[in-house]
């Protein structure tokens, strides 16, 4: 007799253990699915509902761990099935039926695409979608004024898109902790020159990061088809409209505060979880304001409202945000959790985001801001080739 641990962090090695004994590709990849482990977290339960849940696990013969509103069930996907359909779930558990259903339902089919304005970009491309970052901000905590005039910018943008940059991000505002608002005319004078420019060249597609519904105007009518907005909708109430009404891409990152005040809100006592349930708000908010969900992309905000060891514990539990359903970002580049880890100055944090990038590859992220380009593609392009998605 012979024992072999399968490597289960995915379904990859069991469909590959069926594949290599005969079973045809389609059935091997759903019954790898199906038996994978799932461990969700449910909470705000009733007592009634928390006593369903552990008699069905019970039953089942799954794992079920409890405490006052709140329980832990770890079972295989197929197990866990039933309890999202009505016609089969308890009457008790009716109410866990949506949400698991949801969980299910992205894990099964997650998104494999992206709608910005006017284009579609595939997430299942190797590497995923690299968004080189243009900065023309004099202030920026890694590159700040390095791109001094509209040429260097526009010239920096060609250089990253041969890089294989396949979205560029355009910023004007630093968001750095404590960093000082900028006026919005201000603003628009840094990035609508460079978004033109870009443009005009046919470098692009191309992404205003702002937190204001007329910088995030003004970039539009220049060329720009997706906004990332820091705050998540959160800063300027009129932004989803313009989004909406332009049909931009959208990339809704998670903070608490402004950048004057994160540092003071990085409270959390289980932060993916409570990442994810704020970050589904933002969602679900985008999507009560007209912005169709296919257009709609989540990132968890490294490093906003966060600290050190929050970063590394959303880096690890990325999946949990992954999990909501929506394509992922992930925005590591330089950052100081970085330098924690490592002990090098901002100057000499590329070889580590490259690395986190691919960690967070692993972990079902497809999105990747980065002043590196060249090098995160390396690490990606590897990342890629060694997880081999379905
Ligand atoms: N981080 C920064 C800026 N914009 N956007 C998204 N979606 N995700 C991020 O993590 C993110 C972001 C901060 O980095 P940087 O642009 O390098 O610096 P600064 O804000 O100082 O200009």
């Amino acid at each position: 007799m012979k024992v072999t641990a399968l490597a289960a962090h995915t379904p990859e090695a069991v469909r590959a253990a069926l594949a290599a004994r005969g079973w045809e590709a389609q059935p091997a990849w759903f019954a790898a699915t199906g038996i994978q482990t799932l461990v969700v977290l449910i909470e705000e339960i009733t007592e009634d509902e928390r006593e369903a849940l552990v008699h069905w696990g019970a039953k089942a013969g799954t794992d079920v761990l409890t405490g006052d509103g709140w329980a832990l069930v770890a079972a295989a996907a197929s197990r866990l099935a039933p309890l999202a359909r009505h016609d089969r779930a308890p009457a008790a558990l009716a109410r866990l039926a949506p949400a698991l259903g949801r969980v299910l339902a992205a894990r099964a089919e997650p998104p494999r695409s992206w709608a910005i304005r006017g284009a579609e970009l595939s997430l299942g491309h190797p590497g995923g979608v690299i968004i080189g970052i243009i900065n023309v901000t004099p202030d920026s905590f890694s590159d700040g004024g390095h791109l001094a005039t509209v040429e260097a910018a526009i010239e920096h943008g060609a250089l990253l898109t041969a890089h294989g940059a396949r979205l560029l991000d355009v910023g004007g505002e630093s968001t750095r902790p404590g960093a000082p608002p900028v006026p919005v005319q201000e603003e628009i004078a840094r990035v609508v020159p460079v978004v033109a420019g870009l443009a005009r060249k046919g470098v692009g597609p191309i992404s205003v990061d702002t937190r204001k519904a007329e910088v995030a105007r003004a970039a539009l009518d220049a060329g720009a088809a997706v906004v990332n907005d820091v705050s998540g909708f959160g800063f300027d109430p009129a932004l989803a409209g313009v989004v909406a009404e332009a049909q931009a891409g959208a990339i809704l990152m998670h903070m608490r505060g402004t950048p004057a005040t994160m540092d003071s809100l990085a409270d959390y006592r289980h932060v993916a979880a409570e990442v994810a349930a704020e970050l589904g708000a933002v969602a679900e908010r985008a999507e009560g304001g007209g912005i169709a969900r296919e257009r709609i992309v989540l990132d968890p905000g490294f490093g906003f409202a966060k600290t050190a060891a929050h970063n590394f514990r959303l880096l690890d539990e990325l999946a949990t945000i992954v999990a909501l359903g929506y394509p992922v970002a992930v925005g590591l580049s330089r950052k100081r959790f970085l330098g924690a880890a490592t002990g090098r100055p901002v100057e000499d944090r590329d070889r580590a985001t490259a690395v986190a990038c691919a960690l967070a590859w692993e972990r079902g992220a497809r999105l990747f801001r980065v002043h590196d380009v060249a090098l995160t593609r390396e690490a990606l392009t590897l990342a890629s080739a060694t997880t081999n998605p379905m």
